[in-house]
């Protein structure tokens, strides 16, 4: 790692040997699981280039989008609407909570059965070994799960720019009327911050360029609908987290890339694995960067992944906002219906949730769903209970995994996978 990027870290205040830890293992991590696969997609390189300077380049660029005066804003979930964040002039970034790290001080605020994508969140802050949180001029936390809600009290005193969102609970006018007096509050707080007003062309073009980029990943899923596969489920996983922090329009144009070399692939029927491999949908709870255990067990026991029901996957970027709008209230209201309609298992009922997993098994033809779920996020493994016995009564075979970020359970859940598997076959 260049000089350079020593000094930058330095100056955002991280632990440089905590930091020099994570980025050894981050490394050893792609290299085994990502580089190791073979038949990758050449377009894929993209992504090894933007994985291998994910704290240094991309973090570089933020820095410089600060000193043009730019703001960026980091968040934990997929309801804050990126396409206000760029309308304000400034620049949004997922803050990933993917691993394990400075557990022994993260237990000491939080319970111990705290979910790990939390105990994550507070292990990079009390670790100093994120810059995205460390680059961060305001850092946007959302009451969802308990889990979430409390957590971000303890969040505060930690970190100096902290705002936090109220999120409905139930998919109701109300609930609505809640999201939508919500993002206007955070639209305020957005145009204080960056001291920049809002207006119906900035709020259509970031619609527009968000937009896009969901539509670069729509294009993507499409194309794992074939058989064979012509891309693995962690390349795919790994396209959905990147969606997070990347440069919108140059991650657009990746994705776009990579999808004319997909179709390249589908119509001369080359692909990943052999034709009839045993196709899986992983539904349930988020898989952030660098967390890429489940799909590295699942693809390495002969199925492929075919879709991800997730927020980061499916969840998080389906469905675009209608960009007909022309005032920035009609504009806003569009922004409403299309977050209003996230299936995130906080709402109660949470029904729509269900349909959407069976129409993913559909169009992604799917033999069989894993639900991933974190131990201690009662919000998704109370829902996996329904959802197993309604895959199954529809004769969609459903194995219900609960885990975490350690790599303690890797060969049970092997085990487990693998009979799922040889039951699809
Ligand atoms: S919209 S899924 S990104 S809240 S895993 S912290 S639910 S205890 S992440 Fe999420 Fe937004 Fe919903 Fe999506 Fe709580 Fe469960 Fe932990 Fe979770």
């Amino acid at each position: 790692m260049s000089i350079d990027y020593q000094t930058m870290w330095t100056d955002l205040g991280l632990d440089l040997t905590s930091h020099d830890a994570l980025l050894n293992v981050l490394g050893t991590a792609y290299r085994d699981i990502y580089l190791a696969q073979e038949n990758r997609p050449e377009t894929m390189a993209y992504f090894d280039f933007v994985m291998s300077e994910v704290h240094g380049l991309r973090i570089k660029e933020l820095l410089d989008e600060k000193a043009a005066g730019r703001k960026i804003i980091g968040s934990y979930c997929v309801f804050v609407p990126e396409e206000m964040v760029l309308a304000a002039n400034a620049t949004l970034v997922g803050l990933c909570s993917g691993a394990d790290f400075a557990m022994e001080e993260v237990e000491k605020l939080l319970p111990r059965n705290t979910c790990a994508l939390i105990k994550s969140s507070f292990g990079f802050k009390l670790g100093k070994v994120c810059p995205y949180l460390e680059s961060a001029d305001m850092i946007v936390g959302e009451n969802t799960c308990d889990g979430k809600k409390k957590a971000y009290e303890s969040l505060r005193p930690l970190v100096d720019n902290l705002y936090v969102m109220d999120l409905p609970q139930v998919k109701s006018a109300n609930g609505k009327a809640l999201l939508k007096s919500e993002y206007l509050r955070f639209m305020e707080a957005l145009q204080e911050l960056t001291g920049v007003a809002v207006t119906t062309e900035s709020l259509r073009s970031g619609i527009k360029t968000v937009n896009a980029k969901r539509n670069a990943i729509h294009r993507l899923s499409a194309l794992r609908a074939a058989d064979p596969a012509p891309i693995s489920g962690l390349d795919a996983l790994l396209a959905n987290q990147v969606f997070f922090y990347d440069n919108p329009a140059r991650f657009t144009d990746a994705v776009n890339k990579i999808c004319d070399e997909l179709e390249q692939r589908v119509a001369s029927k080359s692909g990943v694995c052999p034709v009839g491999t045993p196709r899986i949908l992983v539904s349930g709870c988020p898989q952030a960067v660098p967390n890429w255990k489940l799909p590295m067990i699942v693809e390495n026991s002969g199925a492929i992944i075919v879709g991800e029901e997730s927020c980061v996957g499916e969840r998080g970027t389906r469905n675009c906002v209608d960009e007909s709008g022309s005032t920035v209230d009609q504009l806003i209201d569009a922004i409403v219906e299309r977050y209003f309609q996230v299936d995130c298992a906080i709402f109660t009922p949470n029904t729509d949730r269900l349909a959407h997993i069976e129409e993913m098994v559909k169009a992604y033809r799917a033999d069989g769903v894993i639900h991933y779920g974190l131990q201690f996020c009662q919000p998704y493994l109370m829902e996996a209970i329904p959802v197993e016995k309604a895959l199954e009564e529809k004769g969609i075979p459903c194995l219900r995994l609960e885990t975490d970020y350690s790599m303690e359970d890797a060969g049970q859940l092997t085990t487990r996978v693998e009979a799922f598997v040889e039951q699809l076959r």
